[in-house]
């Protein structure tokens, strides 16, 4: 009894912070998501798996592309989508007011419940990053992911159609010069479209796409600079334009 007691605590401890990715909603269709703290063999998503709520400390961290080893659930889905259609991501809870988000795609070869998704390679179809005040006191897109527990972008009109895994990622820098990253994916089945895909200079690896030099990740935001800082350039390549 005292031995589930104290499990039960210390569960609850390690989800107290931090999030992911939980459920999505895409043209009014609402999708469940992966369960981090629910039995992984039994579970039915469009949400790669993934199997926690903390974040992920290393740019070259191998479980830098989907929070995970790479690969799809026993009992993977994808969700059937319109190019142009709204999708919007839900994290059950999110506590850090400071940092970037970023959306990625990729598109699969054939069928992306056989890819891996390190083997992938990435483009940013949205970010929100710095949106008014300073880098030490100002509005940040994960600030408003924490208000709406939500981030809604659009899966660019003109993209081919195929096969592709999305990707969610919440950058929180309220720590000095230790970034965390929290990246979550799920799998898409995209139809229409008008046969577009990003050139070369926006696709990326994960990990690889990433410096932790990079002054945007390797950064104090309770520097005497940020006080007067009211720029932030969001890590990775540029959002691709559809064209
Ligand atoms: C997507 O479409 C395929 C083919 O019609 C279907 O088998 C699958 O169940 C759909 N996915 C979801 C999540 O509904
Ligand atoms: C993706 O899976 C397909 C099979 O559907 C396979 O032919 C292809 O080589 C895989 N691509 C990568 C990058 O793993
Ligand atoms: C602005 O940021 C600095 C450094 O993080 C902090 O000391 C100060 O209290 C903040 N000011 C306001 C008004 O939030
Ligand atoms: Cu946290």
């Amino acid at each position: 009894m005292l031995f589930s007691v104290v499990a039960a605590l210390s569960a609850a401890v390690s989800v107290a912070a931090h999030g992911g990715v939980t459920s999505y909603v895409i043209g009014g269709t609402t999708y469940a998501g992966w369960s981090p703290y629910n039995d992984a063999s039994t579970q039915t998503s469009i949400e790669r798996p993934y199997s926690t709520y903390d974040p992920i400390l290393s740019v070259s961290s191998s479980s830098f592309s989907c929070n995970n080893a790479g690969t799809a659930s026993a009992h993977q889905l994808s969700a059937n989508v319109t190019a142009g259609t709204s999708i919007t991501a839900k994290w059950s809870q999110w506590t850090h007011a400071q940092g970037p988000v970023m959306v990625y795609m990729a598109k699969c070869s054939g069928s992306c419940t056989s890819n891996n998704s390190g083997s992938l390679s990435w483009f940013k179809i949205s970010e929100r990053g710095l949106i008014s005040g300073t880098v030490a006191n100002g509005t940040w897109g994960t600030g408003e992911v924490m208000n709406t527990l939500s981030y809604t972008t659009t899966i660019p009109a003109s993209l081919a159609a195929g096969e592709y895994l999305i990707r969610h990622e919440l950058l929180a820098i309220h720590q000095a010069n230790t970034p965390q990253f929290y990246p979550e994916c799920g799998q898409l089945i995209v139809t229409g479209g008008q046969g577009k895909t990003p050139s070369g200079s926006y696709l990326v690896k994960f990990p690889g796409a990433y410096s932790a030099s990079d002054p945007s990740i390797n950064i104090n935001i309770y520097s005497s600079e940020a006080l007067t800082q009211t720029t932030y350039k969001v890590p990775g390549p540029a959002v691709w334009n559809g064209q």
